[in-house]
């Protein structure tokens, strides 16, 4: 008798047809509509109520295979309301996926305070070294659909929900530290430039399209972000490879009221790492739950992927000698100015139960702030303490999207507002009011302010502002559209210089109105010449007149903290290998290597033309991945244990020479016996410091073999 929770029940093997003909029960199939005896059957023996099929309002269901008919062969009947309440809750099940950032994957964790910060903030989670609290992370690309892949070229999203004593503290942050615009107002524009164009509904998930280039060459504030979007970062190889900012310049506050400006960073523990575009784009097609997958399955193999929480202090006087403005979204400060401390540590430990209740329902409100964090003037924050409270009601239909289990805090919280569409609190008393003087008469009077821990806001006016102005203007340094651009580029090894170049003639190749190609090089010449140059050659055009700039850029000391190679840990640690094997191959050695694999902190992932137990030296093996359905860009390196005749054979397989191929292709280290030769040499892979025996694999690890690309792909 299976268990109440099997996936099958003996209603539904009937449904199905597999109670074999001639079983005595062939009676019961005919006459599926007999199926709730047998099902009866089971309920009957029923341990747990809860595993009893019910409808939402609690009446057991004898049924779930059949509606109701006016006879065998008759009309389905409208009193059946099982069958209306089933289709009923399912053609609602789908809410509005958010305008931005609708692709997403999420999941549970814990924040520690590393090192206490009393005299920064009061902010409760940074009083105690060793202290905890838990969290929410949701990680998202921000043009695509929510049934988008997870490889474009994007921006990512890094939105962590700490649920403190105090309160929730939302850092909506991305994996970017800048953004493209400074003002809230463009924001509109900004994302519908980007998404699919407004008369063809393409390209999804894409920024390399016209209204895209065309918008931000018009909108040259874009420049310096658009410098990040065009390198590495924003073709990540996993959520738990990337960096995460806050962006906005924030505000510490302590228990005097003493106030500091705070930029929030996350460095992932286990290194930063991109892909190559032409992988990114292979990934897509072999994958397009890419990120998902690889977060879900490294957090349920106990791999937990952790970041360190960093801030950078500083105060008004210092900010007011920068030749940038702090309040500019579009600007850094360089580490090498303020450098990082570090306070804390987030580990993700735990999947969600259930996407929908907790990653998709989940609302992020930057306006979520706890005593000791506060905002600043920035006028992209300022935008966005409105926007994020607002898009929930569209999203998830009630101002009580606060009770939702994921987004409700976990300390107490009471006031007096009521009632709205889904209220699920039932308040008691009559007081929905204050001031009132209930108490006198005995009742509960409810909950009052606290001026000393409320949230009070940091009189900030008072410092480098008039109030008493309206203006719709912007502050003078947030004219300089240029110096952080060059910055950016300046601070990248000339591999990663090689990529943005590319990357900009990749999307301006995709962009047909010639005067918009024309106006983003001309952009160029302000934040690099040879940049410039390489570009217009890149896409056959000649380098057009520089353009104005609104302020004349500075130069700024190159940062090494901006680039990715340059920061590289050489390590194995959370990194996937593929392992080619076939018929004959060594048992014994592929044990080895996975072994040593492993123990360095990766995971082995075995790939064979079939994937049930094929007959090898020394007894059988299956494999983790079929061939064609594991292609070499799902891993971080590869390495191949063939005996010559199979290889023989996988040489005449395209996916085999695809394999090595892609992998020597995208810079990874190829560990192969002799055997493999033959197919690396149809594959076209040379010999080089990471093609290598795979008993030299340990010692190469998993890092990408930059000096290969010169040989594999003209960069522009
Ligand atoms: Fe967002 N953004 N944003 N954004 N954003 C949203 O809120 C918005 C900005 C970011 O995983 C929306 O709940 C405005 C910067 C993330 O659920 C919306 C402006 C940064 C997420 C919204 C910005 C972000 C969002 C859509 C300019 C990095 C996903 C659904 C003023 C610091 C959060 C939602 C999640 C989502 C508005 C600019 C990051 C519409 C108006 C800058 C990570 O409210």
């Amino acid at each position: 008798m299976p268990s109440p929770k099997d996936d099958r029940s003996p209603a539904m093997d009937n449904a199905l047809g597999s109670i074999p003909p001639g079983s005595g029960q062939d009676k019961v199939e005919a006459h599926a509509g007999n199926a709730g005896e047998l099902h009866q059957d089971v309920a009957g023996k029923q341990t747990s109520p809860s595993a009893y099929l019910t409808d939402n309002f609690g009446h057991r269901i004898s049924d779930n295979q059949n509606s109701l008919k006016a006879g065998e062969r008759g009309p389905a009947l409208l009193e059946d309301f099982i069958l209306r309440e089933k289709i009923f809750h399912f053609d609602h099940e789908r809410i509005p996926e958010r305008i931005v950032h609708a692709r997403g994957s999420g999941a549970h964790g814990v924040f520690e305070c590393t090192q206490a910060i009393p005299e920064l903030t009061k902010a409760s989670i940074f009083q105690e070294a060793g202290k905890t609290c838990p969290v929410f992370v949701r990680f998202s690309t921000v043009a695509g659909g929510a049934g988008s892949v997870d490889t474009p070229r994007d921006v990512r999203g890094f939105a962590v929900k700490f649920y403190t004593e105090t309160g929730n503290w939302d850092l909506v942050g991305n994996n970017i530290p800048v953004f493209f615009i400074q003002d809230a107002i463009k924001f509109p524009d900004l994302v519908h430039s980007v998404k699919m164009e407004a008369d063809r509904g393409y390209p999804q998930a894409a920024s390399a399209h016209d209204t895209f280039w065309d918008f931000v060459s018009l909108m040259p504030e874009s420049l310096h972000m658009i410098m990040w979007a065009m390198s590495d970062r924003a073709i990540p190889r996993s959520f738990r490879m990337m960096e995460g900012f806050g962006v906005h310049t924030f505000r510490f506050v302590n228990e005097s009221g003493e106030g500091k400006f705070v930029k929030f960073h996350w460095r992932p523990v286990l290194g930063m790492e991109s892909l190559v575009w032409d992988e990114a784009v292979k990934i897509a097609g072999a994958d397009p739950d890419f990120h998902r997958r690889d977060l879900f399955e490294a957090i349920a193999g106990g791999g937990f992927p952790a970041w360190d929480l960093g801030v950078q202090v500083f105060d008004e006087e210092w900010a007011a000698g920068q030749p940038y403005d702090v309040l500019d979204a579009t600007k850094l400060i360089p580490e090498e100015e303020i450098p990082l401390q570090v306070v804390g540590r987030l580990t993700l430990d735990r999947n969600v139960d259930n996407f929908f209740a907790e990653t998709e329902q989940v609302a992020f409100l930057p306006s979520n702030v706890i005593p000791g964090i506060d905002f600043t003037n920035d006028p992209l924050l300022q935008g966005r303490l409105f926007s994020y409270l607002d898009t929930q009601k569209s999203r998830l239909g009630t101002t009580n999207f606060h009770q939702i289990p994921i987004n409700a805090p976990k300390c107490p919280f009471h006031n007096f507002q009521r009632d709205g569409m889904m209220q699920t609190l039932v308040p008691t008393g009559r007081a929905n009011y204050e001031p009132n003087s209930l108490a006198q008469a005995g009742e509960d009077a409810g909950p009052r302010a606290c001026p000393d821990t409320g949230f009070a806001s940091f009189p900030e006016n008072a410092e480098r502002n008039d109030p008493a102005e309206k203006l719709r203007i912007r502050a003078e340094l947030f004219a300089d559209h240029y110096s952080q651009a060059a910055l950016f580029y300046h601070s990248q090894t000339e591999n990663e210089q090689a990529h943005i170049a590319s990357a900009i003639v990749f999307e301006l190749s995709k962009v047909a109105l010639a005067h918009v190609r024309l106006r983003v090089v001309a952009h160029l010449r302000n934040i690099d010449e040879d940049l410039a140059r390489r570009v217009a050659e890149g896409l056959a055009i000649d380098v057009p007149e520089k353009a104005k700039a609104a302020r004349a850029p500075i130069q700024m000391k190159p940062s090494d903290a901006l680039s990715i190679q340059k920061k590289a840990l050489d390590t194995l640690q959370g990194r996937k290998i593929g392992i080619l094997f076939a018929e004959g191959s060594d048992k014994a050695a592929i044990d080895s290597l996975k072994k040593d694999i492993e123990s360095a902190g990766g995971t082995a992932f075995l790939v064979a033309p079939k994937v049930g137990g094929i007959p090898v030296k020394g007894g059988t093996l299956e494999a983790d991945g079929q061939l064609a359905g594991s292609p070499s860009v799902i891993f971080d390196a590869v390495a191949s244990i063939l005996m010559p005749e199979a290889a023989e054979k996988l040489a005449t397989q395209g996916a085999a020479v695809q394999w090595f191929m892609d992998a020597y292709g995208h810079c990874k280290t190829i560990a192969h016996c002799p055997g493999t030769q033959v197919i690396l040499d149809k594959a076209g892979v040379q010999k080089d410091e990471g093609v290598i025996p795979v008993s030299d694999f340990l010692k190469r690890g998993a890092s990408r073999n930059w000096g290969r690309e010169p040989k594999v792909r003209d960069l522009a």
